[in-house]
C-alpha cells in the first residue's frame, strides 16, 4: 500500500485562496489598490488600539488580518453546482445556509461554501458565496431555452480537476503534489475569459432579460466576481476609496456602526467595464461584472435577534431606499442609526435578551452551580461573542445590484425553493442557526462540567 501523506483540506484552502487572490489582483488592478488601502487602514487601527492588537495576536489572527475572507461566483446549471460542492469539499468547505435572492429582485438562489468547525475557521475562514441562476424565473420561453442549451454544453472544470476530485474522494485526500496540481486546475474554473460564448446580439438579448443572466450564460466559466478582505474600520475604507481612485457603492450594507458589532457589514467598489469579444464578431464590446468588496463581522444573532434586525431594516427601507448615485446616502445613514437605536448595544443586554450567540468558558476561578448568569457574575465563567460567519440576503442583493446597475431590480415573484436547490446541489445545506446554537450549547456544557468537576 502506498502511504503518501495527505495535505489537510485547510492547507489546500489556504493555498487556493492565496492563488485566487494573486490571479484576481492581476486581472482586476483596482482590487490590488483596495487591498493596499485595507492594509493601510488595518495597520493604522492596530497602531492605535493596543488591546485589539493583543487580542488578535493571542488568537493567531494578526498575520492574516487583511487577507481575503470571501469571494463569489454564479453558476448556470444543477450539474455545475453539484460538482462545485465536490470541489469545495476537497478544501474543507461545505454548504451553509440557503439564500433566496428572488425576493430582492435577483434571479438566483445561493449558499455559502465555508469551513464549518472552529479550528478550520481559525486556520483560514475563506468562503465562496455561490449562486445558481434560476432560469425558471425568466418569462421569455425562447430565450430561456437558448440559455439552457448554451449552459448545457459548456464545461467549466478541467479534466484533470475532475480526476483529482475523484481521487480526493476515493483516497480521502490529496498528496502534496496532487494538492498543488488541484489548486492550479481548480483555479482555471474561476478565471476570467474575455472571449464570450455568445454573439453580441444574443448577449444583448440576455442582458435585456436580466444583466445577471448575461453574466452567467455568456461566458465559458463562472469567473470569480469579487474577493473580500476583512477591514478593521469599514467606514474609513469607504470614505477613503475615492481618494485612491476607486468609486465605492453608495452605502455600506447591513447594520450601522455600533459599539457591539452585529452580523455583517460590507461595501464594494463598482464593477469595472471590461473588454469582451463576442462569438463570430470582429468588434469588441464590454461587460461589467467584477469588483472588490470589504467586510466587517460581528456577533451571530439568534432567530430572535435576527427577527429584530430584519424588522428594523424593513422599517429603514420603508422610509428610504438608498439611491445608487449616493444622492441620499447621508440621509440613509441618519435613518439607519435612528431606527437601530432600538437594538440593544451592550453585550450583557444582547446575552440576557437572547439576541446573540456566545461562547462560554471557565476562567479558572473556582465555583460550583449551574446558573450561567450567577457564575458569570462570580467571575467563574466568561462569555465571548460568536462571530457571524454567514451572509445576509438583503445585503447580498444590495451588492449584486450596485454592481449590475439599478436596472437589476426587477420584480420576480418571491419563490424560495430550498428543496430544489438542495436536490440540485446533491446535499442538504447546514442550518446556520442550529450550528451557532450548537456551539453555544456545547461550550456552556463543557464549562459547567469543568467547573463542577474541579472540586
Ligand atoms: C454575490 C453577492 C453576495 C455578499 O458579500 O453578500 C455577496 C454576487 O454578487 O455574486 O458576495
Ligand atoms: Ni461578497
Amino acid at each position: 500500500m502506498t502511504s503518501t501523506a495527505k495535505v489537510s483540506p485547510d492547507e489546500i484552502r489556504t493555498r487556493f485562496s492565496s492563488a485566487m487572490s494573486a490571479m484576481y489582483r492581476d486581472e482586476v488592478p483596482a482590487y490590488g489598490t483596495l487591498m493596499d488601502l485595507v492594509g493601510q487602514v488595518n495597520a493604522a487601527v492596530l497602531a492605535g488600539d493596543a488591546a485589539l492588537s493583543r487580542d488578535l495576536a493571542a488568537a493567531g489572527q494578526l498575520e492574516r488580518i487583511s487577507q481575503e475572507r470571501h469571494g463569489a461566483i454564479r453558476l448556470g446549471t444543477a450539474a455545475e453546482l453539484a460538482t462545485m460542492r465536490r470541489l469545495f469539499a476537497v478544501m474543507g468547505m461545505f454548504p451553509v445556509g440557503y439564500y433566496d435572492l428572488s425576493e430582492a429582485g435577483v434571479p438566483v438562489h445561493s449558499t455559502a461554501f465555508r469551513p464549518v468547525d472552529e479550528a478550520a475557521l481559525r486556520r483560514n475562514p475563506f468562503r465562496v458565496f455561490t449562486s445558481l441562476l434560476r432560469l425558471d424565473l425568466i418569462d421569455d420561453a425562447a430565450l430561456r431555452g437558448q440559455a439552457a442549451e448554451i449552459l448545457a454544453k459548456r464545461r467549466i472544470f478541467t479534466d484533470t480537476c475532475l480526476a483529482l476530485i475523484d481521487r480526493a474522494e476515493a483516497e480521502s485526500g490529496l498528496s502534496e503534489d496532487e494538492a498543488d496540481r488541484f489548486v492550479t486546475e481548480a483555479l482555471e474554473t474561476f478565471r476570467w475569459h474575455s472571449d464570450a460564448l455568445v454573439s453580441a446580439d444574443l448577449y444583448h438579448r440576455l442582458h435585456e432579460a436580466h444583466r445577471l443572466i448575461a453574466d452567467v450564460v455568456s461566458f465559458r466559466g463562472p469567473h470569480i466576481n469579487h474577493l473580500t478582505p476583512r477591514t478593521l474600520d469599514i467606514d474609513r475604507v469607504q470614505a477613503d476609496m475615492p481618494a485612491h481612485g476607486i468609486a465605492p457603492k453608495a452605502v455600506i450594507e447591513g447594520p450601522p456602526r455600533r459599539a457591539c458589532p452585529i452580523l455583517l457589514r460590507q461595501t464594494s467598489f463598482k464593477a469595472l467595464e471590461e473588454t469582451v469579444r463576442f462569438a463570430g464578431d470582429a468588434a469588441e464590446g464590454s461587460h461589467t461584472a467584477r469588483f472588490g468588496e470589504i467586510e466587517a463581522r460581528g456577533i451571530a444573532l439568534t432567530p430572535k435577534g435576527r427577527a429584530l434586525y430584519d424588522d428594523l431594516l424593513d422599517q429603514v427601507r420603508a422610509r428610504i431606499t438608498p439611491a445608487a448615485n449616493g444622492s441620499n446616502a447621508a440621509e440613509y445613514v441618519r435613518i439607519l442609526n435612528e431606527v437601530f437605536a432600538a437594538f440593544p448595544d451592550d453585550w450583557d443586554s444582547l446575552r440576557r435578551q437572547g439576541l446573540g450567540y456566545f461562547e462560554w468558558s471557565a476562567t479558572g476561578t473556582p465555583a460550583t452551580g449551574t446558573d450561567p448568569e450567577a457564575l458569570l457574575a462570580a467571575g467563574a465563567l466568561r462569555c465571548d461573542p460568536i462571530i457571524y460567519e454567514d451572509f445576509l440576503p438583503v445585503s447580498a442583493a444590495g451588492i449584486f445590484q450596485s454592481n449590475l446597475g439599478d436596472g437589476a431590480v426587477q420584480d420576480f415573484s418571491a419563490s424560495p425553493n430550498q428543496r430544489m436547490f438542495e436536490a440540485d446541489l446533491g446535499a442538504d445545506v447546514l442550518d446556520e442557526f442550529a450550528h451557532y446554537a450548537g456551539i453555544e450549547h456545547a461550550s456552556l456544557s463543557a464549562s459547567l462540567k469543568t467547573l463542577n468537576e474541579g472540586h
